[in-house]
């Protein structure tokens, strides 16, 4: 069986998320998701998510297209997490293309397109003019 692999926040989940979601699973049998750690989002984007990262698995591992979640500490262990978790193919949005071509020798690279205009952000502002 092929495994796919794919990482991300998941905060405020919308249909770009579930979109992503769903063409990766077409990829191959099995779908396994890294949610990013609350940690990592402080890190790298300078504030937590709105969902904490419990909620967020829960969330993640709701959905039918999804097999298995994970917590993903740091960008830098993708390697390992993709060969722990047995991943035959990663699977990215095209926000992040060319970014993790390092880990091809061990899994096939494949960065999709984002959908346009929805994002997280732009939810929490249009929520906030409410
Ligand atoms: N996405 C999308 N279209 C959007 C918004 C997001 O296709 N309009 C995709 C992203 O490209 C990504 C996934 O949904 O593949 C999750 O997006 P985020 O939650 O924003 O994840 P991010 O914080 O970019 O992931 O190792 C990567 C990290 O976990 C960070």
């Amino acid at each position: 069986p092929r495994t796919v692999i794919t990482f991300g926040t998941f905060d405020v989940l919308h249909v770009g998320h579930i979109r992503v979601l769903k063409r990766a699973a077409e990829l191959g049998d099995r779908l396994v998701v890294g949610v990013s750690a609350d940690e990592l989002n402080i890190a790298k984007k300078g504030r937590a998510p709105v969902f904490t990262q419990d909620e967020r698995l829960e969330i993640v591992s709701s959905l039918k297209m999804v097999d298995e979640v994970f917590v993903e500490e740091s960008l830098e262990k993708k390697r390992d997490y993709i060969v722990e978790h047995g991943g035959d193919v990663l699977v990215m949005g095209d926000d992040w293309a060319g970014k993790f071509d390092w880990v091809s020798d061990v899994c096939e690279v494949v960065y999709l397109p984002r959908t346009p205009s929805v994002s997280t952000t732009g939810l929490i502002e249009h929520i906030a003019t409410i």
